[in-house]
């Protein structure tokens, strides 16, 4: 009888620690994870079909997670971004036509299960990418939005499903309408003529587009990358902000430990206004003119360091759920390896500076081995989707369209970087293992430890009463740094250092050699 008190007190704190995860905010430091970006298409193929498919994906999780840290065998990331998934008639899928079907290409629904199940076996979260500002031409939605329009039903519950206007009418400035043969009218179409807008005044389309991410929340995912967010109301951001606070408080009522984050592609200010009722990625630090660059390019470290201490301080006093979501590129960009080179060490530099800092950043799949593609002259996104080098016989294709030639691609495969020593890939890996056996970087309080008068910087992280601190030397050139001339704290050990050179701490200097990130053990 006592032992089955005790199980059922046991029982009870469960439940209440379960509870707390959604509690403003306190089960966010599990979400502050390494996730890895798979532009479904491109990554691998099961099937023999050219195309990449969801059971491409499990075939894949080993070399993404094994489940095994210790292993050394697999890249370690701990989360996955699927881009969208359901049918649809483009290769890029961001058209949807039908929210509850898996795209036959890409598998069934079954196999999404199956993902689900072997991601959180081993603790991996996997989130969907949910494009709703529009659906496709080819949605049964928009037939029946035309439908009613022809027949001039207003009564029809879809007649007012999408953004409309009779077709006399001028658009709005800095929106496009697209006339339409049936009824007379013109529909919002910001994107592509086949993508037309959902109107989300009506409450119809509100309730249509929450059960579609309840259902998926039900199916076991973690969450969602909201495409377009600061579409939904184009050119209003209030709105659409209200939209995001409404959407996400509904689906954390079910999910308390929900994982999201938005896409608002826009400056720092615009972002700022979304923060409070979703995590969005930080475009203001990605891409070739962004801040990771910039300073991975032998830039000041400190500058670095105090932008990320200022951000977080920002973004935390927004949103208990706030984390800072950074990256260099995306299927949207250029690739990163093309202005920041793995020959002299600036896409390491870049790797060091943004994976090991606090929040939940980004990899692009191929970024670990230094995959290539750019938009170039023929002006096509399908350049920036290129097919995973494997080099192991898996038969994914380019996607239609692409153009990049062959000869610019990166030569050395996954394959050959598994079997090869001090291979981007292994610098990845062991970038992410030094990340994970500190968990003060990704969870911790941040605090710059700016250097006077150097180009070298770092910060200290402290979570759960530990503490230790990161330094980073993008510069060429070998550095010894007096710590005690610029800070209190007392460093007990070097605990790893990962870079083009080496690091040794000793009698309170760090000798950090260029291109060198250092991670040191502060004491108590
Ligand atoms: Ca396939
Ligand atoms: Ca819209």
């Amino acid at each position: 009888m006592r032992r089955l008190v005790c199980i059922t007190a046991a029982l009870l704190l469960l439940c209440a620690s379960c509870l707390a995860e959604g509690d403003g905010g306190k089960g966010v430091e599990d979400l502050n994870r390494v996730f890895y970006e798979i532009f479904v298409g491109s990554f691998s193929d099961s099937d023999g079909d050219g195309v990449g498919d969801l059971r491409g994906v499990i075939n894949r999780m080993d070399y993404l997670n094994d489940g095994d840290p210790e292993s050394g065998n697999s890249l370690g990331i701990e989360g996955i971004w699927l881009t969208p998934i359901f049918a649809s008639p483009s290769y890029h899928k961001y058209d949807v036509t039908d929210y509850y079907q898996i795209d036959p290409a890409f598998g069934t629904m079954d196999d999404l299960k199956e993902l689900i199940g072997l991601c959180h076996e081993r603790n991996v979260k996997l989130i969907l990418d949910l494009p709703i500002n529009h659906t496709g031409a080819q949605n049964r939605w928009f037939k029946n939005f035309l439908n009613a329009h022809m027949m001039k039903n207003a009564d029809n519950e879809y007649y007012d499903y999408y953004v409309w206007i009779p077709e006399d009418e001028s658009s709005p400035a800095g929106r496009h309408f697209t006339p339409s043969k049936q009824g007379k009218i013109k529909y919002e179409s910001n994107f592509s003529d086949s993508m037309p807008e959902l109107n989300f005044d009506l409450p119809a389309v509100r309730e249509a587009m929450l059960n579609v991410a309840l259902y998926y929340l039900d199916l076991g995912v973690d969450g969602f990358r909201f495409d377009a967010a600061k579409y939904i109301y184009l050119g209003d951001n209030p709105a659409s902000v209200d939209f995001w606070k409404w959407y996400v408080g509904e689906l954390r009522k079910v999910k308390p430990d929900l994982y999201t984050v938005a896409e608002v592609w826009d400056g720092e200010g615009v972002i700022d206004q979304y923060i409070p009722a979703t995590n969005c990625f930080n475009f203001f630090v990605s891409q070739a003119e962004g801040l990771i660059a910039e300073t991975a390019k032998a830039g000041n470290v400190n500058r670095f360091t105090q932008y990320i201490q200022q951000y977080q301080g920002k973004i935390k006093d927004m949103s208990p759920y706030a984390m800072n979501m950074m990256f260099v590129s995306n299927h949207d960009m250029d690739r990163a390896s093309g202005y920041l080179p793995v020959s002299n060490g600036q896409m390491k530099m870049a790797a060091n500076l943004y994976l090991l800092s606090p929040g939940s950043p980004y990899l692009y799949y191929g970024e670990e081995i230094g995959l290539k593609g750019s938009r170039g002259g023929a002006n096509t996104d399908a350049n920036r989707r290129l097919a995973m080098l494997w080099g192991d016989g898996d038969t994914v294709r380019d996607p239609a369209g692409a153009t990049y030639e062959p000869s610019k691609q990166v030569s050395s495969t996954v394959k050959e970087q598994i079997e090869k020593r001090g291979s981007l890939f292994h610098y990845y890996q062991k970038l992410l293992s030094i990340r994970r056996s500190h968990p003060e970087i990704a969870k911790g309080e941040y605090k710059a430890l700016t250097i006077p008068d150097s180009k070298a910087g770092g910060f200290v992280a402290t979570w759960q009463g530990q503490s230790v601190a990161v330094f980073h030397n993008t510069t060429t050139r070998d550095m010894d740094i007096d710590l005690s001339a610029f800070t209190d704290l007392t460093f007990d050990s070097m605990d790893a250092f990962i870079g083009l050179g080496e690091a040794y701490l000793e009698d309170g200097v760090l000798a950090l050699e260029g291109q060198t990130s250092a991670v040191l053990r502060v004491a108590p």
